[in-house]
């Protein structure tokens, strides 16, 4: 990067918080600070990838004296591009967080209480092994479920699917990306995927409707926003809250939430009237697209305008200027948005959207990914099963999920239909947070014989646990190889820089253990990870010894777009771009989609609109002391003149009420004009209610305990987070 736009990222990454002050507080954690300063002792780096989220940034540890001593960006990574966001760089506090899980644990008393006592592995995975024979030999193997998210994850599942396992989800999915994913394959016959192959780059025009980059601060299309924003692209943002993103861009539209895919249809009803679209590229590549045209006809500006409380010129120069750039000119297609439980088609009008910039496979539209070929190593497949799945995976529930939805196993459990699932094995996603619902999970695992939940924390969802496992964090393991899409394809190696402090044990290693336990030792064939990722590396032509020290492989660049010689192809029913879907009319659906109204807030109540700060992921970083001192609460926006109507001062202590009743912790209000006076909004993760977090225990409110009313998408499943309102409580 240029010192311009490396200036030009800080500024952005660092729009509320302070990147660099992450990198200068180690010292606090490791020992004295003039350690830091001084630059004597052995540096040692070891290149490694970050878990801090799921961008997957490589990076380079630094030891001193054989302690972790920082972590930057490892200039060889395409997500990274030799440097890291702030949560990246605070992984260290990941390291020595303080509140970590330190041995297995075996609940003493009543389930949710947080009783515990310390037990040896052989102990812990010996009663897991002995439950779930149990639940096989009552119920079926199918019966035990997994939820997973994260790189861990990958042993596990291959250890649980080889035992039995059938059903299993992560939030990834049904409450994140899964909508964008299933309204892209719909419509151009492949999913958005991650990273998202956006060409921001070399785009001229950029459209974020509520994507939030800048706060949202997945790395190197946050270093690309930056660029854009220097070469002077134009921005347009959507967002009912005046974002970072909002804050560089030309056209801002304080949208009423929930009225996107009015604007949406909108826009694409301005580019057909005034014939501003990509005739070629819908002539040669579109199916149905008279129909499509039809179905939209009353989609006027004016008509948006009212639906979305802005002004119709606003729509419509926007729209223009959009048209304009094209085929240089994104609307980014999201990453959470599971906003409204309809949202696979507000994500379909967005790819449509898209298909009239005629941006597919264009230079500074939607580049084609490609990988990067690693050999297999040749693990086992999985034995046929019986029953159906529950987890909605094959369709059975919601016609096209593809991968599985969580809150279907949830239901499941609750209802024990059509068969019991009497077992839940929970690797790295804090349930009690991350879905809608919170009583629901707490009914669900009331059915169950066994709860096991493996985490580094002791999160709100190892508070339920009958057994919990202590995971190594990522900067202490080995994981599954990351062969990853992208302008090139490339392979990254995760690798142990550091000693585990206590008796947590690697992800791997508790799979490998656990197989054992369970009579299926011949699944995990290797004798530890590292000989299992060099036989990978190495059957595949490439060095072990240069990928250990350098941490990443490239893949040789093939054609990505058109520019490059890339000849389109796509995989729909109908070979190509689907205005109009033939596939969604046959389940019951809109073939194009159609925009309904949501309903109001109740009286003096306003809706809870969620999102991320620069400097923390969901639920997992509240307690790492280099994050919690940048950001040790959330706070509640509320529009300023709204504040003053109720009586409530900036900073003030408030909590909020939703229309079930859930009553928050106590929270800080930011009386600010930077968002609309029908919603309020706060950054996820915060409100932790779990006691052994002792760093973040009611630090802030959890926005996911305020969303237990939620609708669910008839299309795959996906789980609404912004159905809720609350009204504001004053302390007495
Ligand atoms: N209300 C509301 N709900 C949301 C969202 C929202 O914005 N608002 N966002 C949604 C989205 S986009 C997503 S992706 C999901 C995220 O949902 P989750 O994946 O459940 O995210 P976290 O809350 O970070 O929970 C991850 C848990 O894994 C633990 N952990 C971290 N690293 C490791 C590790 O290396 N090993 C192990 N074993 N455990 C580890 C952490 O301590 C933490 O408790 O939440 C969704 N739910
Ligand atoms: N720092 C940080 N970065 C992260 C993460 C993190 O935890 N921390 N998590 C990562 C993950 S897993 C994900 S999925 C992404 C999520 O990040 P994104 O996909 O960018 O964002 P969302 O959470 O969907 O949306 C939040 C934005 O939408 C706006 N919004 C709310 N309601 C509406 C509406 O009705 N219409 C419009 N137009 N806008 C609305 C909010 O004001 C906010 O600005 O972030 C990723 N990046
Ligand atoms: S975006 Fe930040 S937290 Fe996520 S992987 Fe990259 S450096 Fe780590
Ligand atoms: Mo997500």
């Amino acid at each position: 990067m240029t010192q311009l736009s490396r200036r030009r990222f800080l500024a952005i990454s660092t729009a509320t918080l302070g990147a660099t002050g992450v990198a200068t507080q180690w010292s606090a954690l490791t020992g004295s600070a003039q350690a830091a300063q001084a630059a004597t002792g052995t540096v040692t780096q070891i290149p490694t990838f970050c878990e801090m989220c799921f961008w997957r940034c490589g990076g380079i540890a630094h030891l001193r004296d054989g302690k972790l001593w920082k972590f930057e960006g490892n200039p060889r990574d395409p997500q990274s591009n030799g440097r890291l966001c702030p949560r990246g760089t605070g992984a260290v506090g990941a390291h020595y967080d303080p509140d970590r899980l330190r041995q297995p644990l075996m609940r003493v008393g009543e389930r949710g209480k947080e009783q515990w006592k310390a037990v040896s592995w052989d102990e812990a995975l010996g009663f897991v092994a002995e439950k779930m024979n149990k639940i096989k030999a009552e119920h079926g193997a199918e019966s035990m479920a997994l939820f997973n998210h994260g790189f861990g994850q990958r042993f596990f599942q291959h250890v649980l699917r080889t035992w039995g396992v059938v059903n299993y989800a992560g939030p990834s999915y049904a409450q994140c990306r899964g909508p964008r994913d299933v309204g892209y394959l719909l419509t151009y016959g492949t999913g958005v995927g991650s990273p998202e192959p956006t060409d921001i780059k070399n785009t001229d025009c950029l459209v974020l409707i509520g994507s939030h980059l800048g706060e949202n601060m997945h790395n190197s299309q946050v270093q690309e926003f930056a660029q854009a924003v220097e070469r002077r692209a134009t921005v347009i943002v959507a967002d009912p809250r005046y974002s970072v993103a909002a804050s560089k861009a030309k056209y801002w539209l304080p949208v009423k939430p929930g009225t996107d895919l009015a604007l949406i249809l909108a826009w694409c009803h301005l580019l057909v009237k005034e014939g501003r679209y990509d005739q070629a590229f819908v002539k040669e590549h579109g199916h149905g697209f008279d129909k499509f045209v039809d179905a939209i006809k009353d989609n006027t500006v004016e008509w948006a305008a009212t639906e979305c409380d802005v002004s119709p010129e606003l729509i419509r120069a926007a729209g223009r200027e959009m048209a304009s750039h094209r085929p240089a000119a994104i609307v980014h297609p999201g990453r959470r948005v599971n906003w409204y439980g309809d949202d696979t088609q507000r994500s379909r009008g967005i790819a449509l959207l898209n298909a009239l910039l005629g941006n597919y496979g264009r230079k500074g539209g939607m580049f084609v990914s490609q990988g990067i070929k690693i050999a297999p190593y040749g693990l086992n497949t999985y034995p046929e099963h019986d029953k159906p799945r529950l987890d909605g995976a094959s369709g059975d529930i919601y016609p096209f999920a593809d991968e599985g939805v969580t809150t279907a196993i949830r239901d499941a459990t609750i209802s024990g239909k059509p068969y019991p699932i009497k077992g839940w094995f929970v690797y790295s996603t804090n349930l009690m947070q991350a879905l809608p619902s919170e009583a629901e999970t707490i009914k669900a695992i009331q059915n169950l014989d066994l709860l096991v939940v493996c985490e580094t924390m002791p999160s709100e969802i190892a508070g339920w646990a009958d057994v919990i496992l202590p995971d190594t964090t990522f900067l202490e393991r080995h994981d599954e190889l990351l062969t990853g899409f992208g302008r090139n394809g490339w392979a990254a190696l995760r690798q142990p820089v550091v000693a585990a402090p206590h008796d947590q044990k690697p992800a791997w290693w508790i799979a490998k253990e656990l197989a054992g336990k369970l009579g299926i030792p011949e699944c995990m064939p290797f004798k530890d990870l590292e000989d299992y990722l060099k036989v990978r590396v190495e059957k595949s032509g490439h060095s072990w010894e240069k990928l250990k020290t350098e941490g990443v492989i490239m893949a040789e660049h093939t054609p990505i777009t058109v520019e490059e010689g890339l000849a389109l192809s796509f995989d729909t029913p109908s070979g190509k771009v689907e205005f109009w879907s033939d596939q969604l009319v046959e389940k019951g659906f809109d073939a194009v989609p159609k925009y309904t109204r949501h309903p109001e807030a109740p009286a003096d109540h306003f809706r809870l609109i969620t999102g991320r700060a620069p400097g923390h992921t969901f639920s997992r970083t509240q307690t790492n002391p280099l994050l919690h001192d940048l950001m040790p609460e959330n706070e509640v926006w509320v529009n300023t003149a709204t504040a003053a109507k109720l009586g409530i001062q900036n900073r003030e202590y408030v909590k909020l009420r939703n229309q079930d009743g859930v009553l928050s912790s106590r929270i800080r209000v930011k009386a600010t004009q930077r968002i609309r006076g029908d919603c309020v909004y706060m950054v996820y993760g915060f409100g932790h209610t779990s006691k052994l977090m002792k760093t973040a225990y009611l630090k802030g409110a959890s926005a996911g305990q305020l969303n237990s009313l939620y609708k669910t998408d008839p299309i795959m499943g996906a789980t609404s987070i912004h159905t809720n309102f609350v009204a504001i409580v004053k302390e007495a």
